[in-house]
């Protein structure tokens, strides 16, 4: 089982998406993701110029050997750019051995660990009142476990929360890349933020009952100490995590927040190898890995990631936002029904037009994703349509003090 051919297709059905298209000699296709946001060009261009020529007349069915192979012979290690270009392989590789074999990919993972996974979504508000709506608006969607963010008084538009009710006033998306020539400029201020948030928990809270598992991004935004002093303040309000609290590049300092509070940290989705996650796994500073599938080299690097983090008791909250694309978003469902260490899973619904280019067998009910039963990983793409939808430049946000002073958004 030779691969015959390796094709990169850059699409932008509501958002740009990088796939690799792999098929082998004997006529089965495989499909990776790997769409790095905002820099999605360099990810084609690395598999285009760099890995495709490699893989042709390699045999499919060596994941391992070729995964090793990717990694060790471009000599520059780790970094996202290399490593979502080794996860589409490892995924297209992986879709073509479950495809061969006639079973889902779960089952060659090991089989089902659990029937469901539990998935969180994403309810923001500018005030209270819309943030209700939001989370009930969630809630009816069947989504049992509710990440919040909202606005804070005096910044004009903060990351995550939606700049106004969609159609309908019913459903609040929010789409990170703004389809631009330059990145939109926001503004922050965390001494505001600070002191905002925990009333917006305490409002939650009442409003919704103790029993509602809640969720927050900090988004890399506060120093050690102002993460200290959050935590402290959110326990009241038993949030399930408090998510990317510090910039996590720096890893010892998670020690100091881990010293002060006892709500629940995870970190990750910015990271893309297991060394990334050595100290904090190690030293038991996080209690769930965010890595994404699409981002951390794919189905064989995050197994071993993840039952690294088995060992501390320290579970899987796999990254899952819409720029991840709904083939990222299959291999990291496949992952997740699989491991015994399964924490939560996030999932923001893609738009119609990308369920229209990538025809997917994975569900949503009650709360739970299952990614199927069909060979492979369950996702087919659509490459007329994604012709027909291309590239556009979009870029993430960005944000500036009071003072001008550029910060993480
Ligand atoms: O591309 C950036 C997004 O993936 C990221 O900002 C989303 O923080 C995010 C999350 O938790 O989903
Ligand atoms: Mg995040």
């Amino acid at each position: 089982m030779k691969i015959a051919t390796a094709d990169v297709v850059v699409c932008s059905p509501d958002r740009n998406f990088v796939t690799l298209k792999i098929t082998t000699d004997d006529g089965l296709t495989g499909l990776g993701d790997a769409t790095l946001n905002g820099r999605e060009l360099a990810a084609a261009s690395y598999l285009r110029d760099h890995v495709v020529p490699l893989l042709i007349g390699r045999d499919a069915r060596n994941i391992e050997d070729t995964w090793q192979f990717l990694y060790r012979s471009a000599y520059w290690r780790r970094g996202p750019v290399t490593m979502v270009a080794i996860a589409a392989v490892d995924v297209a590789l992986w879709d073509i051995k479950a495809k061969a074999a006639g079973m889902p990919l779960y089952q060659l993972l090991g089989g089902a660990s659990r029937t469901g996974i539990r998935a969180y979504g994403h309810a923001s508000g500018r005030d209270l009142p819309e943030l209700f709506d939001s989370i009930r608006r969630h809630q009816e969607l069947g989504f049992r476990s509710i990440r919040v963010q909202t606005s804070v008084p005096g910044i004009k538009a903060v990351y995550g929360v939606a700049a106004q009710p969609s159609a309908g006033g019913t459903r609040y998306d929010y789409e990170p890349a703004q389809r631009a020539p330059l990145p939109a400029e926001e503004d922050w201020d965390t001494g505001a933020y600070l002191r905002h948030l925990p009333t917006v928990f305490e409002a939650v809270r009442s409003e919704f009952g103790p029993d509602l598992p809640l969720l927050h991004d900090g988004h890399h935004r506060m120093t050690p100490i102002q993460a200290a002093r959050l935590g402290k303040e959110l326990e009241p309000y038993d949030l399930f995590w408090l998510e990317d609290c510090t910039p996590a590049e720096n890893q010892e300092a998670l020690r100091l927040v881990r010293q002060h509070t006892t709500t629940p940290l995870a970190i990750g989705e910015v990271f893309n190898t297991v060394w990334d996650f050595q100290t904090l796994i190690r030293e038991q500073l996080i209690d769930y890995v965010r890595a994404a599938v699409t981002h951390t080299g794919g189905i064989t690097a995050m197994r071993k990631l993840l039952d690294y983090a088995a060992q501390y008791q320290i579970k899987s909250g796999i990254h899952g936002p819409t720029d991840i694309s709904p083939v990222g978003m299959a291999a990291a469902l496949h992952l997740d029904l699989a491991i015994h260490n399964f924490g939560i899973q996030e999932y923001m619904q893609h738009g119609e037009r990308t369920n229209d280019v990538f025809r997917q067998s994975f569900r949503f009910e009650d709360g739970y994703l299952h990614p199927g039963d069909e060979p492979g990983i369950g996702v087919e793409l659509d490459t007329d349509l994604a012709d027909r939808m291309p590239y556009q430049q979009a870029y993430l946000p960005y944000n500036r003090l009071g003072d001008g002073t550029v910060h993480d958004w």
